[in-house]
């Protein structure tokens, strides 16, 4: 049992804790370790008192006491200290009215998706209507459909990412992430009539390697106009126009013949490099943008093959129309001057806020 002269003992230090509390919480944790109704020390003492001979009691009750109330008087004292201390400090604080506001961060559109907005634009504004199809797509429609079966070498370019269907594998029942927007000349000619002029905006998936010009994930516009009098000679219109209402009229175009086993016959649309300036070459040697050609692809085009149409109950005798497929990296790449189509996918903001 603890003596009075200890219990002066045990005050004295809970006094010097207190004095040394630098912070309301601090003072907290003394006064539980002194106080606490649980296990606090001199609570201790005075639940001994209970314990003792009757003549004891008074005088070692009185020890506890006074105990107590000094610890007591002392936090009270040190929390009046404490509080009006902060208070103090908190009105000397004062605010410095010369320093400049946070920036307000107000994000823009993404150079793709505003090249998707000017494609959609201008196309719309020669009748085609703006419409989007499935990324998760049949086999039929990626290919079958398109003329590529599934032995087909060009199956090969639109090397796809398959995902297993737990409703079994049949042949044209395959599903993908779509490698190209064609998918959607099936679609959209299944569910409608001629004439029919559409842009498919959208994104698309291929397996394979990245770089300047090549990522795996990319978006393309599908262009498609069916009707009884339509020629290889709209086409080139359509695709020439689109070009100089996008670039303006400096850009050089290339028109050159292509294979694609949906239309016949097909095409393939180049712009000059702007990174060489169609040289194929910079200081530094090939210009590692067009891959030292000059040129980059933009789309293929060419007229829907007569196959096409049969497999949607159009009468090739009576109907033809032409297709196109670009992507729409490659347009941003020309038009905001992106020498690497990695940059729009890393998302790094000062690259991105700076096009
Ligand atoms: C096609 O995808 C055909 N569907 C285009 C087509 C449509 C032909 C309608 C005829 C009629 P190709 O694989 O060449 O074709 O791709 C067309 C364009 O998409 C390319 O010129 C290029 O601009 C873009 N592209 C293709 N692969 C990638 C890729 N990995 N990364 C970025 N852009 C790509």
């Amino acid at each position: 049992m603890a003596t009075a002269t200890d219990l002066k003992g045990l005050a004295d230090r809970a006094v010097k804790e207190i004095s040394s509390a630098a912070d309301e919480a601090a003072l907290e944790a003394v006064r539980v370790r002194y106080l606490s109704r649980k296990d606090g020390l001199i609570t201790a003492a005075t639940k001994e008192i209970a314990t003792l001979p009757a003549a004891e009691k008074p005088g070692y009750g009185k020890a506890v006491n006074e105990a107590k109330q000094r610890v007591e008087s002392a936090l009270e004292e040190r929390g009046r200290a404490l509080r009006e201390g902060a208070i103090a400090k908190s009105l000397s604080e004062t605010a410095d009215l010369t320093l400049p506001p946070r920036r307000v961060r107000v994000g823009h559109m993404h150079p793709i998706a505003r090249t998707i907005r000017e494609i959609t634009r201008i196309l719309g504004s020669m009748g085609f209507e703006s419409v989007e199809g499935p990324e998760v797509e049949y086999d039929y429609y990626s290919f079958e459909a398109l003329n590529i079966p599934r032995d087909h070498p060009a199956r090969d370019k639109f090397n796809s990412f398959w995902i297993a269907n737990p409703l079994g594998d049949p042949t044209d029942r395959r599903v993908g992430l779509r490698p190209h927007t064609s998918p959607m000349q099936i679609r959209v000619m299944e569910k409608r009539k001629p004439p029919v002029r559409v842009v498919v905006p959208g994104r698309c998936y291929r397996f394979e390697a990245t770089d300047a010009t090549h990522e795996s994930i990319f978006f393309q516009y599908e262009g498609l106009a069916i009707d009884e009098q339509i020629s290889m000679a709209d086409l080139k219109g359509v695709l020439y126009s689109f070009a100089r209402q996008l670039f303006g009229g400096e850009r050089k175009v290339r028109f050159r013949p292509d294979y694609f086993p949906f239309t016949e016959p097909s095409a393939e649309i180049a712009f000059d490099c702007f990174v060489c300036d169609g040289s194929g070459t910079t200081n530094k040697g090939r210009c590692a943008t067009c891959g030292g050609s000059g040129w980059i692809e933009a789309a293929g085009c060419g007229m829907v093959h007569p196959e096409a149409l049969r497999r949607v109950d159009y009468d090739p005798s009576k109907y033809q129309g032409f297709a196109f497929g670009g992507g729409v990296e490659r347009l941003a790449m020309l038009l905001t001057g992106t020498p690497d189509i990695r940059l729009f996918h890393e998302n790094d903001m000062r690259y991105l806020e700076s096009v």
